[in-house]
Formats: structure tokens, sequence, C-alpha cells
């Protein structure tokens, strides 16, 4: 078993204080620890010593997935600067809350690399937040829609060049599946015999996945800003669980509306967790389904095309059934992706999300008349 904290080196809670001396801060390092349920970086929350001042995350950034920091953070950049912005001009706001914010290093960076070539970014810690790796009511799933329905709304106008491509093809599933056809065929770690069922369920399912893209190609969906990873413990609520902040910025770049109304429909609408081992728990559940729609429709409803429309009931099937197959690629490949807790953590979590994609399917008419009552004009 590993995860890739171990594959980056050991400790690095001995080095916090100097990697925090490093940036602009307000306030006294006093203590560091792990925080967080991300599968990607190595995230930590930094309390300081003055009670009237910040605190800070401080993460140790995935470099085997993120091949491109400085191009990374610039994204990053450009989308706060432009999210501040937006959000000063609404009245009541409070952007230090609603967006996160970066902190310079000391030379003048948003990040900072390590005696050992590790790469260190910074943000304010925004406090009194809540998260949900499940969602246990209509009204949290509603917020939460409504989150991100903003902020695809705020970015709708950001200026300059399209944002660097973080992880190119990311949600490609023509892309995906060569990988996975690619892996079973390498089987490096002799595991493809003990996932014969899983490798059926995903090969019965790749033709009707492609839809999305073909409408792309057509030019009949266009490409917009979108945050490409929405699932929901990235969205935090604030202490009376309505929408504060959308974190989680690396994967921001061009894409479909469809995969951000998918991840978030994902993990909004799972009556278990992403890695449940009893099947049986797995359900999508209809009424947050309806309850996401409608807070993410309310903010981006008249933006959308009619084909977006069309087909934003399909796209939770769709990056569910990716997601699924990324974990299954994963434990094939022998766990170098996500951070895993145990030696069948991906088969686990492919498993779980393969039983979801079945869930979605036996109630997509009720989605599809969900989604047409709440578009039609
Ligand atoms: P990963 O890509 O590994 O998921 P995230 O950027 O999502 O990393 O951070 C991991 C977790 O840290 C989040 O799920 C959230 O709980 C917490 N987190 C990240 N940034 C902040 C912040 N600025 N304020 C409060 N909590 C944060
Ligand atoms: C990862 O970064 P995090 O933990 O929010 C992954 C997503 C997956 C998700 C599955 C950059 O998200 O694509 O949907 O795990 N992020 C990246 O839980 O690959
Ligand atoms: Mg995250």
């Amino acid at each position: 078993m590993h995860s890739s904290a171990t594959k980056q080196g050991n400790n690095p809670e001995n080095d916090l204080k100097e990697i925090f001396d490093r940036f602009v801060t307000e306030g006294t390092y006093l203590l560091g620890e792990p925080y967080g349920n991300g599968h990607i970086h190595d995230t930590f929350r930094i309390e300081t010593i003055e009670k009237d001042k910040d605190d800070y995350i401080i993460q140790r950034l995935n470099t085997r997935i993120f091949k491109n920091i400085p191009e990374l953070q610039n994204n990053i950049e450009r989308v706060t600067v432009h999210l501040r912005n937006r959000l000063k001009a609404v009245s009541g706001s409070d952007p230090k809350r609603e967006c996160l914010s970066l902190i310079p290093s000391r030379e003048g960076k948003s990040w900072i690399t390590d005696k050992s070539g590790n790469y260190w970014r910074m943000y304010i810690f925004i406090s009194n937040h809540k998260t949900y790796n499940v969602v246990d009511s209509p009204g949290k799933a509603f917020e939460g829609g409504k989150a991100i329905g903003r902020f695809q709304a705020m970015l709708s106008d950001m200026p300059g060049d399209p944002l660097f491509d973080t992880i190119p093809f990311f949600h490609d599933i023509e892309k995906r599946l060569e990988t996975f056809n690619l892996t079973i065929s390498r089987d490096p770690v002799n595991r493809v015999g003990m996932v014969g069922n899983e490798i059926n369920l995903v090969l019965e399912r790749t033709e009707e996945m492609k839809v999305i893209l073909k409408l792309g190609k057509e030019g009949k969906i266009p490409l917009r800003i979108t945050h490409n990873d929405t699932k929901f413990n990235n969205i935090l609520l604030d202490e009376n669980d309505k929408a504060l902040c959308v974190i989680d910025l690396d994967t921001v770049m061009p894409g479909y509306v469809h995969y951000d109304f998918g991840d978030a429909i994902r993990t909004a609408t799972n009556t278990a967790s992403e890695d449940e081992g009893d099947l049986a728990k797995v359900n999508m559940d209809i009424e947050l389904f309806r309850a996401y729609s409608e807070g993410f429709l309310s903010e981006t409803g008249k933006t959308l095309n009619q084909v977006e429309k069309e087909y934003l009931a399909f796209a939770p099937r769709l990056i569910t059934y990716t997601i699924a197959l990324r974990f299954l690629t994963d434990f094939i490949d022998g766990d170098n992706y996500f951070k895993i807790h145990h030696e069948l953590h991906n088969l686990q979590r492919a498993r779980a999300q393969l039983r979801l994609v079945r869930s979605m399917e036996e109630q997509y008419s009720d989605m599809q008349s969900i989604i047409r009552k709440l578009t039609q004009n």
C-alpha cells in the first residue's frame, strides 16, 4: 500500500514552518496538520498564533499529475483575480470568503519550490465552512448547484487567452478509453484477471458515452470555462449551509457544461460514499438530483443553448462512468494516480461508481423529465 505522499518524500509536516515562512503572511506559525479528503495533493491547515489573524492552507502540489505548475498557477491567478473583481461588484459579498485567495511568496510568485524540487502554494484558510462527502438534504444540494452555477456565470466573461490545459484530454472519454485498453493489454501488476466483470460493464457502454464529444466536434455545444472537478467536497458551504466558495481550481480550463453538471450530480446525489463497499447502499437520490438541478439552472439556465439543456440529464451518466473507468484503470495500473487508503481501494471505488451508473440508468427518464420541466421557458 502507498500514497502519493510517500512517493514524493517523507514527513512534509517537519518542513511546514520553513515553507510557511517563505510566504508573505500576517500571522505567526503555530502548528500545521494534514487536512481534508483530497485525492491529489498533500494539503495542510496552518494555524497561526494570533486569534485575529487568518489561518492558512498549504499544499504540496502533485507534480506527477500536474506537469506544469507555473502555467497551472497562472490559470488560478487569472481565475481568482477575475472572480474577486466580479464579487466586489456584488453588494453584500465577501470576496475573501467567497473566492480563494492565493498568498504570494517572498519572491513575488504564487508558489515556491523546496530543496527537493517539490512545489508548494498557500491560500487563506476559509474558516467556518462546511464540506460534505455525502449530501443529506435537498437544501444543501440546491446550494451546491447555485455555487457551481454562479462560478460558471462569473467566469463566462473572463478576458484574455483560453486557460492553459492543465491536464490535456481530462474528460475526453475516447482518450480515457484508449488508456484503459492499453493498460489492460499491459496488465502491469496482473490484476486484469480480478476485474473481468467490471471491464465488461465498461465495455458494454463505450459507444453511447461518446455523444458529448461528438456534439462538441459538430459545434452544437460550446466550450466554456468550466471547473472540471465539481465533486461536492470542492464546494464550501457556510455555517448555515448556504453556497460559499468553489475551491480546487487546478482543472479550471475549457470544457463543456456537462462535465461540471455531471460530476456534481455524481457526488451530490449519491446516497453513499464514493468508495462505499456495500453496493446495496449506492443509489442516486432523485430528489437531490432535482434540487441540485434547480440551484444550478437558477444561475445558468438563461445562458445554455437548447442542445446543452437537452443533454444535461445524460451528463451524470457520462461523468460517473468516466470516473469509474479512471478508478478501474488506476487499479489495473497498480495505483499510480489517486491516493489510496487500502490495497483494493481503487477497485472498491470503481465498483461503487459503476453501481451508481446503473442507478442513474434506471432513473434516466425521471432525470430527463425534471430537466425538461426546469428548462422550458
Ligand atoms: P485535492 O486536489 O487534493 O482535492 P483540494 O484543493 O481540493 O485538493 O484541497 C483539499 C481539501 O482541503 C478540500 O477538500 C478542503 O477540505 C480543504 N481546502 C482547500 N483549500 C481550502 C481553503 N482555502 N480553505 C479551507 N479549506 C480548504
Ligand atoms: C480527484 O482533487 P480531487 O480529490 O477533488 C480528481 C477528480 C476525480 C476525483 C474523484 C485532478 O479530485 O478528477 O473526479 O478525484 N482530480 C484530478 O474523487 O484528477
Ligand atoms: Mg479536492
